[in-house]
């Protein structure tokens, strides 16, 4: 690995000056778990990396029953996990965010980074899709807002400009009778990438559904939306026949390649099947809140 500059600021301005300094030649990151291995193994390349974890901005997890989450960018997976109002107000995030990797990479790992390394198999995206998720995003030129469904252009790519950072995730509070679940399909019982993830929040009014949202990952080159799929299920039940056309919906706004994880086909099949799953979870739960 070649020689590279480490700067670690303690605010939004210094950071923000530092990156605009460098350009395309400085890189902003949290906890280092997928930037220092493409670093190591030559597939991106950087002089100088930003370390924003002292960032008090990035660092909150606050939540306020009207106004929602602030869940800062470097707020570390684990501390999502240990979090009891993310237990409850969020629990398909929180499960996502404690399937990545092992307790060791969850210590390091945050959800800004899994969002910002711009992988199609990130685990916390479609939860974060999901739930209506926008990202705050600060750069030299000023601020923006971005929903997390358009975050994510192509593999790896993402729409932040050189020299933005993420600073952090806005969650919507949850609607009363509301809960999300999220699910994923791996080959083996081990670490690895999903061969599909799925994440769903529903809202009931009543015994009917009043609206869902479902994010979807690993089944095209972008995490997904699956639009149809949600609002095929407005004003019904959730029952046996509306759980199967959102299961065949979402299936077919997918499209997936075939890998060693699995073929394209099986991998729509595969949708179709936890995101029926993952509804039933998400609607279980909504029900008792
Ligand atoms: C053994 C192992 C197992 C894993 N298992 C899983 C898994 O099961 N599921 C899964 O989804 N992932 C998995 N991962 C990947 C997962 O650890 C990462 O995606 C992690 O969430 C990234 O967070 P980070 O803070 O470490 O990001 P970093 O590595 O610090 O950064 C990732 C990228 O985002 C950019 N970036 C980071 N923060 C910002 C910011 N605030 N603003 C702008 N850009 C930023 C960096 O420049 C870099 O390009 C695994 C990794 C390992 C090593």
């Amino acid at each position: 690995m070649h020689a590279i500059n480490y700067e670690a600021p303690s605010t939004l301005e210094q950071a923000v000056s530092i990156l605009k300094a460098h350009g395309e030649k400085a890189r902003p990151f949290c906890g280092g778990t997928d930037i220092i291995i493409q670093l190591r193994a030559g597939v991106r390349r950087t002089e100088h990396l930003v370390d924003v974890k002292k960032i008090k901005e990035l660092r909150s997890l606050s939540f306020d029953p009207k106004k929602g989450l602030r869940l800062g960018a470097a707020v570390q997976c684990i501390e999502i996990h240990e979090s009891e109002m993310m237990h409850r107000y969020y629990p398909g995030l929180t499960e996502a965010a404690h399937l990545i990797g092992s307790l060791q990479i969850q210590n390091r790992a945050s959800v800004g980074g899994n969002l910002c390394n711009g992988s199609p198999a990130a685990d916390t995206t479609p939860s974060l899709i999901a739930l209506g998720a926008k990202a705050r995003i600060v750069g030299a030129k000023g601020e923006r807002e971005v929903p997390v469904e358009s975050f994510v252009v192509s593999p790896g790519r993402t729409v932040l400009e050189p020299g933005e950072l993420l600073v952090e995730l806005l969650i919507p509070p949850p609607a009363p009778h509301s809960s999300d679940a999220y699910l994923r399909f791996i080959p083996r019982n081990e670490m690895d990438i999903a061969v599909v993830g799925v994440g769903a929040a529903v809202t009931f009014d009543g015994e009917k559904i009043k609206s869902a949202r479902i994010g979807l990952a690993a089944v095209a080159a972008t995490p997904l939306v699956a639009t149809k799929a949600a609002e095929s299920l407005a004003g019904k039940k959730l029952d046996d026949a509306s759980l199967a056309e959102a299961g065949r919906l979402a299936s077919e706004c997918t499209s997936p390649i075939d890998d060693m994880r699995g073929t394209a086909e099986y991998r729509r099949h595969i949708t179709g099947v936890l995101t029926r799953r993952v509804l039933a979870i998400a609607a279980e739960r909504a029900k008792k809140n």
